[in-house]
């Protein structure tokens, strides 16, 4: 077993669209558990922080303005192998293309307004972590978790 922890942002769209009780359900019914949780609207200097890999793309100043211009969901998920499986439940970034199944591909149609952010690898976490929940999260351990772990 590899526990991992994993950082997802249901964006601004997800919330005015009044999807993060459906996107939280997934997540969740999966048997990740949910370490933090923070509805908040996005600084300029978190949103740039958050995207800095894309900040020479054309389409970086659209990207935080979107971000910063309505409250969004922070969440912190522990899990077996999480951020491969929040990645895989999430779907590939053009809605147009995710696959049924997957978030963005049952409720997106766009690119840019994809719903969901997941973090990519472990050190994405870490860094994307440090942005957005400087403080302390919940430790504790759910009652049903030796029913949702295992080989
Ligand atoms: P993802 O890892 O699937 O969240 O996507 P990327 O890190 O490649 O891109 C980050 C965000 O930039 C996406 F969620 C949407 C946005 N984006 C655009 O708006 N236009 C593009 O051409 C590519 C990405």
């Amino acid at each position: 077993m590899a526990i991992q922890r994993t950082f997802v942002i249901l964006k601004p769209d997800a919330v005015q669209r009044g999807l993060t009780g459906e996107i939280l359900a997934r997540l969740e019914r999966k048997g990740l558990q949910l370490v933090g949780m923070k509805f908040m609207k996005a600084t300029e200097t978190q949103a740039a922080k958050h995207y800095e890999e894309h900040k020479e793309k054309p389409f970086f100043k659209s990207l935080v303005q979107f971000f910063t211009s309505s409250p969004l969901v922070a969440l912190v998920l522990d899990g077996d192998e999480a951020i491969t499986v929040v990645r895989t439940l999430v779907g590939s970034t053009d809605g147009r293309k995710a696959p049924p199944g997957t978030i963005r591909g049952d409720f997106g149609i766009s690119r840019s307004n994809n719903l969901v952010h997941a973090s990519d690898s472990p050190e994405s976490a870490v860094r994307e972590l440090a942005i957005w929940f400087p403080e302390p999260l919940v430790t504790w351990t759910p009652a049903t978790q030796a029913w949702i772990q295992g080989d």
